[in-house]
């Protein structure tokens, strides 16, 4: 399996091309734009959310609701197009300085990326610099969710902080309604006792002229024993996801299970003990994260990233303007003062876009209808 997305954050539009997957899956429009709903939602996002539908179309690659085994391709239209019509242009005849950014953002890919690729203009490092990309890969992501789940696999998030708020409770019984209840939130928290106080720190950061990021956690269930491998580096599934999840604009740190907090503590505290439960071995805690030296261990697949704050500051950061060479506040563009409820959705899609890969490796197969049972078979033998 393979994907692509393509396209400039205020350019006509978002394409995506996932290539890969069985015939036979039951494949719905409405199941992609739900997952594309929760992405948009969140306290703290910008007006550019309010402008945007990220209505999607299915172009390819499906037929009378199931997958046909071939290249699937989607479309999202940026309703934003009709103001950026001009200065994105793709006619070399409506160049202009128009909406020319010459002043880069401390933390954001602007100061680097002029100079990697030789612009003058940072609008042209930005554009495809910014998160607007998720979109198209909640797309995709949503259409490995649809696969997963035939799979018996299910993906869910939450946010686990925001700034200085720390929501510690464990979800020990995630399931559909479990996930209702945390999107029903505007930070996405499990514990009500911590939304209101993470609300409150994010209107202080945006009264302030300031952005905050924070950590969020995604959890895959039903995953069989022996995703990934341990016999060569590229088959790691933990270096598989963590690659994955750090591709996410802002991600700075990817935790499995235990994570950082496993490199504290001695080996009887870290490791899970082995035991037999009705004669059948199993682990009798899930420190790992469900994962074991690159594999899946049939445990619930817990994986953390840690966002930083949005590198653009209403009120601006100290930088340089590159033309005149004077010490200068940092270009100010509309948005977001916290995203970290929308990466929480999109760290779903991540997983799994992973998992899906993993699945199609171990499992094989051109149609549902010949994998599904070998996933059933496999669940059944690997039980010892
Ligand atoms: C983003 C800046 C904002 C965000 C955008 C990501 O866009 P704009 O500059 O148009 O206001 O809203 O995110 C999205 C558009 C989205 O759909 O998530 C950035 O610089 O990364």
């Amino acid at each position: 399996m393979r994907f692509l997305t393509a396209g400039e954050s205020h350019g006509k539009a978002l394409v995506g091309i996932l290539e890969g997957l069985p015939a036979g899956l039951n494949l719905s429009k409405e199941a992609l734009q739900k997952e594309l709903i929760r992405r948009k939602k969140g306290f703290g996002r910008g007006e550019r959310q309010q402008i945007e539908s990220d209505s999607i179309s299915i172009l390819s690659g499906v037929r009378f609701g199931k997958t046909l085994g071939s290249p699937i391709s989607f479309l999202i239209e940026n309703k934003d197009w009709s103001n950026w019509e001009k200065i994105m242009s793709i006619d070399p005849q409506d160049e202009s300085e128009e909406r020319k950014v010459v002043v880069p953002r401390p933390g954001h890919a602007d100061l680097t990326g002029k100079i990697k690729y030789n612009f003058d203009d940072m609008r042209n490092v930005l554009e495809r610099a910014s998160a607007r990309e998720t979109t198209m890969r909640v797309a995709l992501g949503a259409t490995a969710k649809v696969f997963l789940k035939e799979c018996g696999i299910s993906i869910y998030s939450r946010v686990t902080e925001i700034g200085s708020v720390c929501d510690t409770t464990e979800v020990l019984d995630w399931n559909e309604s479990r996930q209702e209840q945390v999107d029903a939130s505007g930070v996405r928290f499990y514990n009500k006792a911590f939304e209101e106080k993470a609300i409150l720190e994010i209107q202080k950061a945006q009264d302030e002229g300031n952005t905050l990021g924070g950590v969020f956690e995604v959890t895959a269930l039903g995953c069989p024993v022996g995703l990934g491998s341990y016999t060569h580096w590229d088959h790691k599934l933990d270096g598989l996801i963590a690659q994955s999840f750090m591709s996410l604009n802002a991600i700075k740190g990817v935790e499995i299970g235990m994570g950082f907090e496993s490199g504290r503590r001695p080996g009887s505290q870290v490791h899970d003990e082995i035991g037999l439960i009705n004669s059948k071995v199993c682990y009798q805690t899930n420190k790992s994260g469900g994962l074991a030296a690159g594999m899946t261990t049939g445990q619930p697949l817990i994986v953390k990233a840690a966002m930083k704050p949005l590198s653009t500051l209403k009120r601006p950061l100290q930088s340089v303007h590159l033309e005149n060479r004077t010490e200068t506040q940092a270009h100010f563009e509309r948005s977001d003062v916290c995203a970290v409820p929308s990466a929480a959705v999109i760290g779903e899609s991540l997983l799994a876009l992973v998992l899906t890969e993993e699945i199609l490796k171990k499992f094989g197969g051109d149609s549902m209808q010949e994998l599904v049972p070998r996933i059933q078979l496999w669940n059944e033998r690997s039980r010892i």
